[in-house]
């Protein structure tokens, strides 16, 4: 049974939002940091990008082409790499998601992924078909429930840094059971699913929730956004977290990180935590795509 109130609200909802977690020096520094982070996106000088029009990975920069998300902050050729681990290695990120993922200590927290969700680039708004992260439109209702009833293994977040943030939607609940028939049949786009909830985060709120809940993205080209999406995972999570986190492509550079800029219990944790990741890219070989399109 969860003994803490986020632990059950999140197991009751699938989502639970935590107010004013930053400090105004940690939300400016953020705030700038993302800017510049995006700015260079846009230039195509960090081609690992998600790209208007097509909403799960691969993605692939292209001129011209708008881009509404920026992946692999921790990524140490990124400039602000270390303000970005700075953050996700922090306690204001790490204490809610330890609470949510058991209890749980550090030894048993995976890094997994920090990206960051934008504006369209392009200013054209875009949005994002139902679903849930890691299990596809197509599987059946025992499929689903089978999936949904395995414990979650992960902590999943976005932390708006500017104010107004209402681009995700969720319907509360449905982490935690089949599609109802009318969310089969509904169209991928659905305005107004029945009992959605438009999550509204001010800058330094942030939204814990069960990558499996049913949702969707809204994105305004016309109003600011700058929201870090992050996710650590727990040890117990084995090959299904393998293919949530591979999939995006950071085995490539997590060996690379560099976490010296750290404070000193953060540097440890860190540390840990890459370990455990890179463990299980050893251990899982190809893991493939959870989602296409
Ligand atoms: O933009 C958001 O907050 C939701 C993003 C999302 O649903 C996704 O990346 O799968």
């Amino acid at each position: 049974m969860p003994t803490s109130t986020l632990r059950s609200q999140l197991d009751k909802d699938g989502f639970v939002i935590i107010r004013s977690i930053l400090s105004a020096a940690q939300l400016t520094q953020l705030r700038d940091a993302a800017t510049r982070t995006t700015a260079l996106a846009v230039a195509g000088r960090w081609p690992h990008v998600r790209t208007v029009g097509k909403q799960f990975p691969p993605w692939t920069w292209e001129p011209g082409v708008g881009i509404w998300g920026v992946q692999h902050l921790l990524n140490p050729s990124l400039p602000d790499a270390p303000t970005f681990a700075a953050s996700y290695f922090g306690d204001e990120i790490l204490d809610p998601a330890k609470e949510l993922l058991g209890p749980c200590g550090d030894d048993e927290l995976v890094m997994e992924l920090y990206n960051l969700l934008v504006r369209p680039s392009d200013g054209r708004s875009f949005e994002l078909r139902w679903h849930r992260d890691d299990i596809p439109a197509s599987a059946a209702a025992d499929e689903e429930l089978e999936r949904l009833r395995e414990p979650a293994w992960h902590a999943q977040w976005n932390l708006a840094l500017c104010d107004g943030d209402e681009s995700l939607i969720v319907v509360p609940g449905s982490h935690a059971r089949a599609r109802t028939e009318g969310e089969r049949a509904a169209d991928p786009f659905e305005p107004e699913m029945p009992g959605q909830l438009v999550v509204k985060l001010e800058a330094g709120d942030v939204v814990f929730y069960n990558n499996n809940i049913l949702h969707r993205g809204r994105y305004d080209g016309a109003r600011e956004r700058l929201s870090l999406h992050g996710s650590v995972g727990h040890v117990a999570g084995g090959r299904l977290r393998a293919r949530n986190v591979l999939q995006h492509a950071v085995g490539s550079w997590v060996d690379g990180c560099d976490f010296s800029g750290l404070p000193e219990g953060h540097r440890a944790r860190a540390e840990g935590m890459r370990a455990r990741l890179v463990k299980l890219g050893r251990e899982s070989g190809e893991v493939g795509y959870s989602l296409d399109g």
